[in-house]
């Protein structure tokens, strides 16, 4: 220890010319303190005195980050007898990077009657897990939209048969965070697709699809099929009131509906693996279903569709004050 503090005094002779303080020395050194001290390997780890901060280097600075300042995701997963991919597809989800980046993370299981452990596996996992008796992927989601809670700020969508990765949430979310758009979707047509996850009819049927989006709804995404979503929450709380697809024909209704609504929606590229357990899909029924959902909606308009909502209940309040007149 002797030998250190002689070190430390001979520099500082050294270099009190150049008006340097001793904690500065101890920065630009080294040297292994003598003591404890926080303000100084704090300083050291962000790179000095003179070094640029983290959040200079566009990196959230985490101590800046106060529990109360982080924004919220919720994740739903719409399972229908996903045991072999619901753990993988949970613990992808990088609640760690997120928290880093300034977002608590909530994930919400809608289990459909599944006849399997895909209801005790999130349990144990310790997720919150609805349950909706209405079959279809579509049910799912809405009663998924409908347990949100006003705290969240962003909302993500993503299947539980570990095709689509968690692990690239992030990159959804920095498209809504920056305003660069209201609504992201994953595309795996233009992503990585990983040995045997998307056979060729389907690649095929996918083409077709958006193109008819891109063609008639004006919408600049290149895979209108995809399972993985994130919006503002806002999109969300809207959109919800105009859906009405019970099973695969949901996401062809969100994209069209929301072209509708007038809310920007684009792609990110992303990976699509193989898919854990059977699929629930089948091809031609469901392919007829978002034919026919792409051709009705082009007809579509939220507006009336709005003022009918309104005037319907707006009758209904009229008879129920009627009524009660005529009790009184
Ligand atoms: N809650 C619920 N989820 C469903 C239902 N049907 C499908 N899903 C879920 O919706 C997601 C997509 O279903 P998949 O069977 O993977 O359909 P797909 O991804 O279009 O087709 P594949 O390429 O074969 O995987 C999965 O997480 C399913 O568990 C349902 O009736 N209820
Ligand atoms: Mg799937």
């Amino acid at each position: 220890m002797a030998n250190l503090s002689d070190t430390i005094v001979e520099t500082t002779k050294e270099v009190a010319s150049e008006d340097k303080t001793l904690m500065e020395l101890y920065l630009s050194s080294d040297l292994t303190l003598p003591f404890k001290d926080r303000r100084i390997s704090d300083r050291r780890a962000s790179g000095g005195m003179g070094g640029r901060r983290a959040s200079d280097r566009g990196i959230p600075d985490r101590r800046k980050i106060r529990t109360c300042d982080m924004k919220k995701i919720t994740v739903l997963i719409p399972c229908y007898n996903e045991e072999k991919g619901i753990g993988k597809v949970i613990d992808d989800v990088p609640k760690e990077k997120l928290a880093h980046l300034g977002y608590h993370t909530e994930i919400i299981v809608i289990n459909n009657n599944s006849k399997d452990r895909t209801s005790k596996i999130a349990h144990e996992k310790g997720i919150r897990v609805i349950s909706e008796k209405k079959q279809g992927k579509g049910n799912a989601i809405k009663t998924g939209f409908n347990s949100i809670g006003n705290d969240t700020d962003y909302v993500v969508m993503i299947d539980g048969d570990n095709t689509y990765k968690a692990k690239e949430i992030p990159r959804l979310i920095e498209l809504l965070e920056d305003n660069f758009c209201d609504a992201v979707i994953g595309s795996r047509l233009e992503g990585k697709l990983k040995e045997a996850s998307l056979s060729f009819s389907h690649r095929l049927a996918n083409w077709f699809f958006t193109f008819l989006v891109r063609r008639f709804y004006f919408v600049n995404v290149t895979d209108t099929c995809t399972g993985y979503f994130a919006w503002k929450k806002k999109v969300v709380d809207e959109l919800k009131f105009y859906l009405k697809s019970e099973g695969f024909a949901i996401e062809t209704e969100m994209i069209t509906k929301m072209a509708k609504l007038g809310y920007q929606v684009f792609s990110v590229p992303i990976t699509y693996d193989k898919r854990e357990g059977s699929s629930k899909l089948s091809p031609y029924i469901d392919g007829i279903k978002i034919v026919w959902m792409l051709i009705k909606n082009m007809s579509w308009n939220p507006k009336k569709r709005a003022i009918q909502n309104y005037s319907r209940q707006y009758d209904k309040y009229l008879d129920a004050s009627k009524q009660a007149d005529a009790k009184v």
